[in-house]
């Protein structure tokens, strides 16, 4: 069985979309806790004051009922509550009437380190708004919904899935006041940890099934990261070989964790502990030099709300990244149409372990 997310939404558009396949019959979900995954991901010191205006919440329209999985694709939705002040700006059709509100001029100056000047080049773009609205960080929410549903999932086989922020940079208030006292950002760190997963998720047979490079994709694919480590990462390469590895006891259990849980591109029965690095968000109250678009003269960046740090943010989405892709894993092991089937072939496999 395969699990499979398709999502869709822009920033300031109407709502954000997520498609779930693959899922067995008979999961219950739970809205509040969703929704509390929501709120935990607009939260954290530095956030934007778009935060105040959205109150991120789920709608399912499709693949639950009574709060149980049907085994059909499930759809998530989370609103926009901005979107009211965009309505002529990102009206998905030719909008009637004189332009009103926000996003009614075209951006001509793109960030550093955004995708807005990449976007109009591969896109053959003008505005760059058309590239800027799909490449922000906002819609990891429905991402993070996902991840909450993957969660539900795998509390099912007893695995808990959680991140936090590292205690540096832009978890950091003083430096958060700091940063946005010099109209700067910050970037900073984050680890996600996953206990119970059993041993044998992931295999070493395709590079594609690497369960390591399928963390490292998942959590390198969201807004901002720039590095991705497994267990003790980058720190690895200044070891020995004597220093480096886990040695295994008689049950088969390790004394310490320095592979964060996998070996080979399978999971070890370890905690799996996947750490990720992000950089200061670009958008910059300070703008950096760029070029106007109009006119191709030197100009300075645009300026727009922004958050001075999203480090707290971010280990809520990567928590959401890990566990959706420990899911799909769990699902390629174990299987079944019913979640009885599922959690049987897990039970049955811990046995014969
Ligand atoms: C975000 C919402 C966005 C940004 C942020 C993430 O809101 P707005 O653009 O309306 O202020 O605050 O996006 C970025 C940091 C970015 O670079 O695009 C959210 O909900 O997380």
């Amino acid at each position: 069985m395969i699990l499979e997310l398709a999502t869709a939404g822009e920033s300031h558009g109407p709502a954000l979309v997520a498609i779930v396949s693959g899922l067995p019959a008979g999961l219950m979900l739970d809205k509040d806790a969703i929704d509390a995954d929501l709120r935990r991901r607009q939260k954290g010191y530095g956030r934007s004051p778009r935060q105040q205006i959205e109150t991120d919440e789920v709608e399912v329209l499709a693949g639950l009922r009574h709060g149980r999985t049907l085994g059909t694709p499930l759809a998530l939705v989370v609103r926009n509550r901005d979107h009211k002040n965009w309505t002529w700006g990102m009206n998905p059709w030719p909008p009637d009437g004189e332009p009103e509100g926000k996003g009614t001029k075209p951006v001509t100056l793109p960030r550093p380190g955004h995708a807005d000047l990449a976007g109009v080049q591969k896109f053959g773009l003008t505005d760059v708004r058309d590239a800027l609205e799909r490449a922000s960080a906002r819609h990891t929410a429905v991402y993070v919904a996902a991840g909450a549903v993957a969660k539900a999932l795998l509390r099912e086989i007893g695995i808990e899935v959680a991140g936090e922020a590292l205690p540096e940079a832009g978890a950091d208030p003083a430096a958060v006041d700091a940063a946005r006292k010099d109209k700067d950002t910050l970037g900073g760190r984050v680890q996600v940890r996953a206990r119970s997963v059993p041993p044998g998720l992931g295999s070493y047979a395709r590079r594609e099934d690497r369960l390591d490079a399928r963390l490292a994709a998942a959590v390198m694919g969201i807004q901002a990261v720039k590095g991705v480590e497994i267990g003790d990462g980058f720190a690895l390469a200044g070891l020995r070989g004597s220093e480096a590895h886990d040695e295994i006891g008689t049950d088969k259990r390790r004394t310490s964790n320095r592979a964060g849980g996998i070996e080979a591109g399978v999971s070890n029965g370890e905690e799996i502990v996947v750490r990720a690095a992000m950089k200061p968000l670009p958008t910059l109250m300070k703008p950096l030099g760029s070029v106007d678009l109009a006119t191709g003269e030197p100009a300075e960046a645009l300026v727009e709300r922004s958050d001075v740090s999203a480090v707290e943010a971010l280990a809520v989405v990567a928590e959401a990244a890990v566990a959706w892709e420990l899911a799909r894993a769990a699902r390629e092991k174990f299987g079944g149409d019913a979640l009885a089937d599922f959690v049987g072939a897990w039970r049955a496999y811990m046995e014969r372990l």
